[in-house]
């Protein structure tokens, strides 16, 4: 018999006493771990309530397969309420990261084909290739100033300036120019403000940020700050291609990207494309660059791998005769390594819906209307779902394991991530030049770890040493 939902184990009576746990457990900063040792405790379906946010967690790719089926027409997330209050506060719109519904289903229609289409990756790939060739130029030109023949550094600050470069690029069809000595102290600033914006978001996911606001609490204060600073450089950028737009007008020969793409459409209100550029333009900086990361630091620590990488993309270079698309289809291990990052290392703790309908999972009765989450970070690391969990393998993610249900770094379906052409490609090609022109290795043994910071990112500075091959 299936058993009723006010059965699901798990603490959710209580949402105050819990927060109150949460916190000192250091929750906001811990929960991919805390929501581990709850499947631990719990087995592999809990219900918890902290605050006021309450949900159901699951664990397995096959429940997963039944949430998903369950996200009806419309598939919502949790609603992340700091982001829609700092719009709401500002009298700007939501762009199609917050939307929700028909308006949600209609931005989103047009802007896949613009963003997401494989089509589109044939305009993206010419553009991003370029500035992977201009990060190795300036890797080149570091090294050669230490006069040591490598270079060793703490390189997130140059791969959030990589990320920046080549989400403006597709965004915009030209250059900010962050791969010089001289930097735009604005982009700089933008840089800073969107860390700021994931810091202090999650902290208020749990307190409602109506409240944080009445009191006049920093959290809140910072937050306004951080994205004040984000819209007016994106609103500086998109104005700037605007005006260009009006002086020379007849159709340009060259992609003009997606920004341009869209006004020249015309199916979207301004309004609505510049909010959904911005949410792209900020979307696009911290994800990709800490994937990469996380990946260059599991490549020095495990050198025969990085060879073997390097050899496919050396053989896939020679196949493809200078033709980049057919190249990114001969490089299986490298997007393997990607896979492997991101379920070690997930972007996004969890996956979340509120169902359209009702579901059983685990032999539990649960109505439409929950919230759903998908433990992504702890699935990634589970012994029955991932064999060896602990070992990077990009190999796992050719034949050998059945992948049902298990590579969702990017979300599922028709609301998953609607930067993931653009993400997969930089990131592929970023790999390719990286391996082509140094050798990555770690300094000492350090284990680093990660911190929720809305996103997971490292606990401790990454530094790696890049020598020439
Ligand atoms: C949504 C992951 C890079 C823009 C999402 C979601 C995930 C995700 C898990 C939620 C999907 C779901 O609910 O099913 C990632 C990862 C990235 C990455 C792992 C890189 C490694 C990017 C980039 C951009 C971007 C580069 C912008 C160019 C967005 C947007 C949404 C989204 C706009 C909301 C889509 C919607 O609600 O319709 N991403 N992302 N992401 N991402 Fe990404
Ligand atoms: C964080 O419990 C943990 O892609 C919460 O590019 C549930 C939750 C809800 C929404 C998720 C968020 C988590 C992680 C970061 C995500 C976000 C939706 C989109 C966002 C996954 C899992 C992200 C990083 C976007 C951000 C774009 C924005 C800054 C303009």
């Amino acid at each position: 018999v299936v058993r009723p939902f006010n059965e699901v184990p798990g603490l959710w009576k209580n949402g105050w006493a819990n927060l109150y746990n949460f916190w000192k457990l250091d929750g906001f900063r811990n929960l991919h771990r805390l929501t581990l040792q709850n499947f631990n405790t719990f087995g592999p379906i809990y219900r918890e309530k902290i605050g006021s946010y309450e949900s159901v967690n699951i664990i397995n790719p096959e429940d997963a397969a039944i949430l998903f089926k369950a996200e009806g027409h419309y598939p919502k997330r949790l609603k992340v309420e700091p982001w829609t209050s700092y719009r709401d506060y500002r009298n700007r719109k939501y762009g199609v990261l917050l939307k929700n519904g028909e308006d949600w289903r209609s931005n989103r229609v047009i802007l896949n084909k613009e963003v997401i289409s494989l089509k589109m990756l044939e305009n993206f790939v010419p553009l991003l290739d370029e500035v992977g060739q201009d990060f190795v130029a300036r890797v080149h030109k570091k090294i050669k100033r230490t006069g040591q023949n490598k270079w060793t550094t703490d390189l997130s600050q140059e791969l959030f300036k990589y990320a920046l470069e080549s989400v403006s690029s597709v965004l915009y069809g030209e250059r900010l120019g962050l791969m010089l000595d001289y930097i735009d102290p604005e982009a700089q600033h933008f840089i800073d403000c969107i860390t700021l914006m994931f810091k202090t978001t999650s902290p208020m996911l749990y307190i409602p940020p109506a409240l944080l606001k009445q009191i006049g609490s920093k959290v809140w204060r910072d937050h306004v700050e951080a994205w004040d600073g984000i819209f007016n450089h994106a609103d500086r950028c998109i104005q700037n291609i605007y005006k260009k737009l009006h002086q020379d007008a007849g159709t340009p020969k060259k992609y003009p990207g997606v920004l341009a793409s869209l006004l020249m459409l015309d199916k979207l209100s301004i309004e609505d494309i510049k909010a959904s550029v911005t949410e792209l333009m900020a979307g696009g900086v911290d994800t990709t660059s800490i994937t990469l990361l996380w990946t260059l630091y599991e490549l020095a620590r495990h050198p025969n791998l990085q060879e073997e990488l390097r050899a496919e993309v050396a053989a896939a270079r020679a196949e493809s005769q200078g033709d980049l698309l057919e190249m990114l289809k001969r490089i299986p291990l490298v997007k393997g390594a990607l896979k492997e990052t991101l379920r070690l290392h997930p972007v996004a703790v969890n996956l979340q819906r509120y169902i359209a309908e009702d579901i059983i999972i685990q032999n539990y009765h649960i109505p439409a209307g929950t919230l759903v989450q998908l433990g992504l970070y702890a699935m990634g690391r589970h012994p029955k779902v991932f064999f060896r969990p602990e070992q990077y393998k990009p190999s796992r993610w050719l034949r050998t394991e059945t992948h049902y249900f298990r590579s969702l770094g990017f979300g599922f379906g028709p609301r998953q991530c609607l930067g993931r052409r653009i993400a997969e490609a930089e990131m592929q090609l970023f790999l390719i030049h990286i391996l082509e022109n140094f050798r990555v290795e770690k300094q000492q043994h350090v284990e680093v770890k990660s911190t929720f910071e809305l996103i997971l990112v490292p606990d401790k500075p990454i530094i790696l040493t890049l020598k020439p091959v």
